[in-house]
């Protein structure tokens, strides 16, 4: 029997078509052809010539957004810049939605400035806000950390990679190889969406090294359907060390939304641990309704599961959980420790990040593994609505345990905050913070403590000291630092004994928060003063980075530490915001903060990890003048004392 055709209204559609140089056609309906394709070519010029007015007006997708006749390799002056604005209609600068519809948080930078007429960026601008000791693909789009591990000698990186542009979407796995989590090699794709299951992206997942040594990753996939399900993949070869190629499991879905769960609210499960009865447990992020959960599952070989009753922990209000991590923290050691450890002195981090606010969020509590439950220790500052691993440009993060250097990493996502044309002009998109150690706070016994791993103090170069410098109440002091913008900046500041004693009672600032202040530019008796980094030589441009000290109605000093984006660029579409918080400062501490400053980017720490803030920041100038650091106290009523150590800091290998 012959094969059904599938398309019968189309079949032998030509077969009564003229042949080039047969018989001519009537002259009327000759007339009638003609007249049909004048008003066919008259159409078809019309949508041409619209199509090229849109064209060049919009910008879109990797235009040149040069002023004209201005050389690539300077940047424009604020004449050509604000003349080049003027010419520009408003509409330009609309932000396209990525992610939403395929039910992930919004992934192109949507609040804020953008609506503004993009910048005018030259090639040599843009060159110089790529990072050179961030981890970061050499062109396209990355996001979220995955599967990050040691294995066999090399430490692994995993990222959601889209293989063909600046912008979110054809989520992959992108990967990479370093002995030291600083240089990089990178390899080629470990994984890309073939499969019915992941075709709409193989999205965020984690390693679980099992106890003979074999590698196992699940990671969500979004199906042809744009279902979030659980997928297993493992090494083609567990005996290659980097780990190049991977096998995704023949019965793949290993986990479906189940019952009562959103087929969009289904995603990035961790790394397993070990239960007292030997089972390997994970955790998913999920939501019902408002509230916030993460659901539990038990499973011997990673292909058959058990859900679990009830969640490992769930708080109202907080919205969908994604990229949700759970490990342990020693109490009187500050060693790591693999994520299935746990006993006496030992506390256990959930964090997630939260896809309405999209910051990441943790809570300590204790962790009964027989009964299955994680109590937090501050019900008040609950997961999700109290500490955040940094104040600033951090998301989707996940932590793993180093057993060479047995310290516990976190890995996190620092996406853009200009317009998504700028990143497709500049033709790549958002990096990875420096990876960073992680502790329990001994000190202060209700927060971790996060450092740049000591592997990067390996780029240090060129120390410069600077020994109590003093720094009057409303001015600002120039370091001499050669110009550079890669640096490491340890400062210590002490504030006059006697101001601190002068400042009244009255609890004026006990409002004050970093966000809702007017940034480095309000001035209160004590505070705010810190570091003026990437600055202009006119200080047009800067970024602030400084503690403010406020005192409430009690007569409690309270410190906050904080960053300000507001004069860090003078692009219009770009993040402007105050980012901070408080930070807890003991009794006889000096204040303290590190700040590695990597080109575009920013990394802040506060009283040694204790607060963090990171700052995606794009200024105009610094790519073409010199880079200053100026020491600054707006305070009005205190001296400030500042000793600092400064390096410059070389580029690391990353190929
Ligand atoms: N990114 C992934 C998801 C995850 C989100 C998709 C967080 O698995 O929930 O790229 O940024």
């Amino acid at each position: 029997m012959p094969f059904p055709n599938p398309f019968p209204a189309l079949s032998n559609r030509n077969d009564d078509a003229p042949l080039l140089g047969s018989a001519p056609l009537e002259p009327q309906l000759m007339r009638r052809r003609r007249i049909f394709v004048v008003v066919l070519l008259l159409m078809m010029g019309l949508v041409g010539v619209c199509s090229l007015v849109i064209l060049i007006t919009s910008g879109d997708g990797g235009e040149d957004w040069t002023p004209s006749g201005e050389d690539d390799d300077k940047c424009p002056s604020p004449k050509e810049v604000s003349e080049y604005l003027k010419a520009r209609r408003p509409e330009e600068g609309r932000p396209t939605l990525r992610g939403v519809h395929e039910g992930v948080s919004e992934k192109s930078f949507g609040k804020g400035r953008l609506g503004a007429i993009p910048y005018p960026w030259t090639k040599k601008m843009l060159a110089w806000q790529r990072t050179g000791y961030h981890f970061q693909p050499q062109k396209n789009w990355m996001n979220d950390p995955n599967g990050p591990l040691f294995y066999k000698g090399w430490y692994h990186f995993f990222y959601q990679y889209n293989p063909s542009g600046a912008v979110w979407g054809n989520i992959s796995w992108g990967h990479a190889v370093s002995k030291d989590l600083i240089n990089w090699r990178h390899l080629p794709l470990a994984m890309v969406p073939d499969q019915w299951y992941d075709i709409n992206g193989v999205w965020t997942g984690s390693a679980t090294i099992l106890q003979d040594g074999q590698l196992v990753m699940l990671y969500t996939g979004s199906t042809n359907t744009s279902v979030q399900v659980q997928n297993l993949a493992y090494p083609a070869d567990q005996s290659d060390p980097l780990l190049i190629n991977w096998v995704k499991y023949s019965a793949n879905p290993v986990l479906v939304p189940p019952p009562g769960i959103m087929d969009h609210d289904f995603r990035d499960p961790t790394t397993a641990w070990l239960t007292p009865e030997r089972k390997w447990r994970i955790i998913i992020g999920s939501k019902i309704n408002k509230t916030g959960i993460s659901l539990v599952y038990d499973t011997m070989d990673f292909k058959t599961y058990e859900m679990l009753d009830g969640v490992l922990h769930a708080v109202p209000e907080t919205g969908m959980w994604e990229c949700v991590d759970f490990y342990p923290v020693s109490e009187v050691e500050n060693e790591g420790m693999d994520t299935s450890v746990n006993g006496p002195k030992v506390k256990h981090v959930v964090k997630t990040s939260l896809d309405d606010d999209r910051n990441d969020y943790y809570a300590l509590g204790t962790y009964d593994s027989e009964a299955g439950i994680w109590t937090p220790d501050d019900p008040s500052i609950d997961v999700g609505i109290g500490l955040r691993y940094d104040y600033g440009i951090f998301y989707a993060s996940k932590t793993f345990y180093d057993k060479k250097l047995r310290r516990r990493i976190l890995w996190s996502w620092i996406k853009e905050t200009d317009s998504e044309k700028s990143d497709i002009q500049k033709g790549w998109a958002s990096l990875q913070a420096v990876p960073r150690t992680i502790v329990f706070d001994m000190k202060t016994g209700s927060n971790i403590l996060q450092w740049p791993v000591k592997e990067v103090e390996r780029l240090r170069r060129n120390r410069i000291v600077f020994d109590k410098v003093e720094v009057t109440a409303g001015s600002v002091v120039p370091l001499d630092v050669v110009s550079t913008s890669q640096l490491d900046i340890v400062a210590e500041f002490k504030v006059d004994e006697e101001a601190l004693k002068r400042m009244n009672v009255n609890g004026s600032d006990s409002s004050y928060s970093c966000q809702k202040s007017g940034g480095a530019a309000e001035r209160g008796a004590l505070g705010p003063f810190g570091l003026l980094v990437l600055a202009s030589k006119h200080l047009i441009e800067q970024t602030p980075i400084y503690f403010y000290i406020s005192k409430d109605t009690k007569g409690n000093f309270k410190t906050f530490f904080c960053a300000d984006h507001s004069r860090s660029s003078q692009a219009n579409d770009v993040d402007k915001e105050i980012y901070g918080s408080t930070v807890p400062v003991l009794k006889d501490e000096t204040l303290s903060m590190r700040i590695l400053v990597d080109r575009s980017i920013v990394e802040s720490f506060g009283q040694g990890g204790r607060s963090c803030i990171t700052s995606r920041v794009y200024p105009t100038r610094v790519a073409c003048e010199d880079v200053k650091i100026f020491l600054f106290n707006n305070a009005t009523d205190a001296r400030i004392t500042a000793s600092l150590q400064i390096w410059q800091m070389s580029s690391a290998s990353i190929q």
